[in-house]
């Protein structure tokens, strides 16, 4: 596997089907979804895309500071169906004008929405002609709202493919959204819209074309070109995120795990799951909306492992721009002497330097530590220990984005961050120790990697504080209904949570979970089936030929 690969385009769907698990009536799905499109339309779709969610088995919060993670994609997912709109209604039909698009969405509650880009106009006048360095979207930071996604993978094809050149805007297009990942709960619906959005756009005008299979594979976008566009078209939605969803939606496959480094570049790996072993997922049933907390959740914490990359760099003396904004991943490899061209340093190597970072992060506690035991620092501390002036400080680490603390964790998120990138690899190993002795005691496999997951959620809440009562509650509830680990998945603050089960418990367990989470009480069927679900690693993203 690699990232190096075409993002496959099918022509015949029976081949996909059998990779994408069995919880779901996928025929079912992508065939109603195409009757949809023609009754909205009036036509059958040119595409169909996919992109699914993922379930983040181990390494949370810690992709943004470059370090690798451990997620599969899950079964469900997100389907866009599209076409060009070629011929216009009326005169006065502007839906038909380059550039356009009218997107709607099979759920009900979401309005249909059209838009079409503008200019930035930006740059000076030459011979008459404005020259344009950006088509621009209006996107909605301070609100959650469906079309945002949308619109947030049109930009990046509009600004890869179709900048600055007037003459040259992309065909109009109709698209109809469809989903099965629920929305706010940890999977990963965002990334999986905006990689479904993403793929529309290329497809439609003709950058997955599927002739170009057969002909020139250099030509066609590759899955790590896709990842790298989606991660720059999220941080249009407002949230600072790392590229681990995104490459979980467009990379993974049915047969493992995933595990992915960003540094020194992005890099995948699977990582086989033990036989015996199913992850289940729980949602707490909290929705955390991203959007809206970021200013104190998400968006702080990528600010809080900043400064304290840039005040670890100054204290182990490691070169460091005045403008350079190092992540911890890059501490450790300068630390080293990590050269780029000869990929990730070993592994045994990381794990000896990770090691040394626990008593290395003592430089980041407050000179005093306050009454209550708290080890924050206030924002002078902040500044004065990462030896920039205010306003050098405030340009680089604050002006581009908002948040909110009177005290900044940075032991805490320093302490979460290294001991849960050396859990990932830790998790790795047991994983492909396993696989290389099949006759390894599966249930001994199993509880080692559940103790891994034990200790990833308490550092989740104790250090980097991004659980929640709820989410504590589900975790401990799993453990009792006998799963061997449980934590939460994704970003936190609600959410899901990701048990690994026994195969033959999972029907027990799930029973027991739905009866004693108290948020569960009043759910049943369908509802309660979407709550609470075993799942299977399945294939990434792909497009679907419409002939
Ligand atoms: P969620 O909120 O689960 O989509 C986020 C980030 C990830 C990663 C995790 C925490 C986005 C799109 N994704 O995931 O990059 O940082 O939190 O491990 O914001
Ligand atoms: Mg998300």
């Amino acid at each position: 596997m690699s990232s190096q690969q075409p993002i496959p385009i099918y022509t015949n769907l029976n081949e996909l089907y059998g990779e994408l698990g069995t919880t779901l009536n996928h025929a079912q799905r992508w065939n109603e979804l195409a009757e949809n499109f023609q009754k909205k339309f009036g036509r059958k779709p040119a595409y169909i895309v996919r992109a699914p969610g993922r379930v983040n088995l181990i390494g949370e919060h810690i992709d943004y500071c470059l370090f690798g993670v451990l997620p599969a994609a899950i079964e469900q997912d997100i389907l866009i169906a599209c076409a060009p709109r070629a011929v216009p209604t009326s005169p006065q039909d502007e839906t038909h004008e380059p550039g356009h698009v009218t997107a709607e969405n099979a759920h009900t509650k979401y309005a249909r929405q059209m838009f079409a880009p503008s200019q930035k106009r930006r740059g000076s006048v030459t011979d008459g002609q404005v020259n344009i360095e950006e088509w621009h979207l209006d996107i909605n930071k301070k609100e959650l709202r469906w079309e945002s996604y949308v619109k947030a993978g049109y930009y990046g094809v509009l600004n890869n493919y179709f900048n600055g050149d007037l003459n040259t805007l992309p065909v109009p297009v109709d698209l109809l959204v469809t989903g099965a990942v629920p929305a706010g709960s940890g999977l990963s619906s965002s990334a999986a819209m905006v990689v479904a959005s993403t793929l529309t756009f290329l497809a439609v005008n003709g950058k997955l074309d599927a002739n170009l299979t057969e002909t020139d594979d250099s030509k066609k976008i590759s899955k790590g070109e896709l990842v790298t566009m989606a991660v720059a078209n999220e941080y249009r939605v407002g949230v600072n995120s790392g590229g681990m969803d995104q490459a979980a939606s467009v990379i993974s496959i049915p047969s493992a795990a995933l595990y992915i480094s960003f540094f020194p570049k992005l890099d995948v790996s699977p990582a086989p799951l033990p036989p015996g072993a199913v992850f289940v997922c729980a949602n707490s049933l909290v929705v955390s909306d991203k959007a809206v907390t970021a200013k104190t959740n998400y968006n702080l914490r990528v600010v809080e492992t900043l400064a304290a990359a840039r005040i670890l760099a100054r204290h182990l003396n490691l070169p460091i721009g005045k403008d350079e904004k190092l992540q911890l991943r890059e501490v450790v490899g300068r630390l080293v002497g990590e050269v780029k061209e000869e990929g990730e340093m070993s592994t045994e190597k990381l794990i000896e330097t990770l090691k040394r970072m626990d008593r290395e992060i003592e430089v980041l506690k407050p000179a005093k530590e306050s009454a209550d035991g708290q080890l924050g620092v206030t924002m002078e501390e902040m500044v004065e220990k990462s030896g920039l002036t205010k306003e050098e400080f405030h340009q680089l680490y604050l002006s581009w984005v908002e948040v909110e603390a009177t005290h900044f964790q940075l032991y805490k998120r320093a302490k979460h961050v290294f001991s849960e990138a050396l859990r990932v690899l830790q998790f790795r190993q047991v994983c492909l120790d396993a696989a290389a002795s099949p006759s390894s005691s599966s249930l001994e496999v199993i509880e080692k990697l559940g103790n891994l997951m034990n200790e990833s959620q308490k550092s989740c809440n104790e250090l980097f504080q991004c659980s929640c009562p709820e989410l504590n509650q589900l975790t401990t509830l799993a453990r009792e209904a006998g799963a061997y680990g449980s934590r939460l998945t994704g970003a936190g603050w609600g959410g899901c949570t990701v048990s690994i089960v026994a195969e033959d418990k999972v029907d027990a367990f799930i029973k027991q979970v739905s009866e004693t989470y108290p948020l569960y009480k009043s759910l049943s069927g369908d509802a309660l089936r979407e709550a609470i679900f075993a799942t299977k690693p399945s294939s990434g993203a792909c497009g679907f030929a419409v002939s």
